[in-house]
């Protein structure tokens, strides 16, 4: 038997395209945003020419664009409540299927897309599956004014954060928001950290994604994996 080894680009590749075999005529999608999510969206544009009929709601401006370049027509909140589902990327995931997402900074777009969809398909190459959170510096999507204050009562909880740049300016978000990257080191209880994080003035939203994903597509060095969480479909 030939043995097949898949690249990391690849490894996002065929996890991307597994996703979109899954999707069928007539549903609503939501559309994340990232270099694997970037694999769904050209698969998907290829099903769409041989007559695919779907509609869908992007999580960026960025992946608006690239859904428009190929050919996924487009809808919103104000003519849709419920998307069948939405297929995004994650910077990390745990055993328990809890995520952190936001290192492209579309975190805040991410999450209300996704808590209006009735499975979360989340796709990745293998790299992003690890036994705990908390290598990856979280995102945190914060309130431009006063940011310094933020990020001291961030830092009070035990982190350094750090505000994203671009290029010698502060990044800003699709919503006009900043970013701080927050090292907290390991993560053992995500649920506590993101609701200590909420309740902190100037906090928008975390990049912790705890709870929701229906299933983990996974590529690796033979092809893709999916992973069910079987308490969501119960
Ligand atoms: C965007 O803000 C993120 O949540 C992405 O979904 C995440 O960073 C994964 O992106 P890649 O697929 O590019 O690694």
């Amino acid at each position: 038997m030939e043995l097949i080894v898949l690249s990391k680009e690849e490894m996002k590749r065929v996890a991307g395209e597994k996703a979109v075999d899954l999707i069928e005529d007539g549903m609503t999608i939501g559309l994340g945003t990232g270099s694997t999510v970037f694999w769904a969206i050209k698969k998907l544009g290829q099903r769409m020419k041989e007559g695919l009929r779907i509609q869908a709601i992007p999580t960026s401006k960025n992946t608006q664009t690239l859904a428009e370049q190929h050919g996924i027509p487009l809808t919103s909140f104000k003519e849709i409540s419920q998307l069948d589902f939405t297929i995004d990327g994650a910077d990390e995931i745990n055993p328990q299927l809890q995520l952190i997402k936001g290192g492209g900074g579309a975190l805040l777009r991410e999450k209300l897309v996704a808590i209006q969809s009735r499975r979360l398909i989340i796709v990745a190459d293998h790299s992003k599956f690890v036994p705990t959170l908390g290598a990856f510096p979280l995102p945190i999507e914060i309130v431009p004014f006063a940011w310094e204050c933020t990020a001291k009562r961030i830092e009070n909880l035990g982190c350094r954060p750090i505000l994203r740049m671009d290029k010698n300016k502060p990044f800003v978000t699709d919503n006009k928001n900043y970013v701080l990257d927050c090292c907290f080191g390991t993560i053992n209880q995500p649920t506590e950290l993101h609701q200590r994080l909420k309740l902190l003035h100037g906090v928008i939203e975390t990049g912790l994604f705890i709870g929701g994903v229906s299933c983990v597509i996974l590529g690796d060095g033979q092809g893709a994996k999916m992973i069910e969480n079987k308490e969501a479909q119960s």
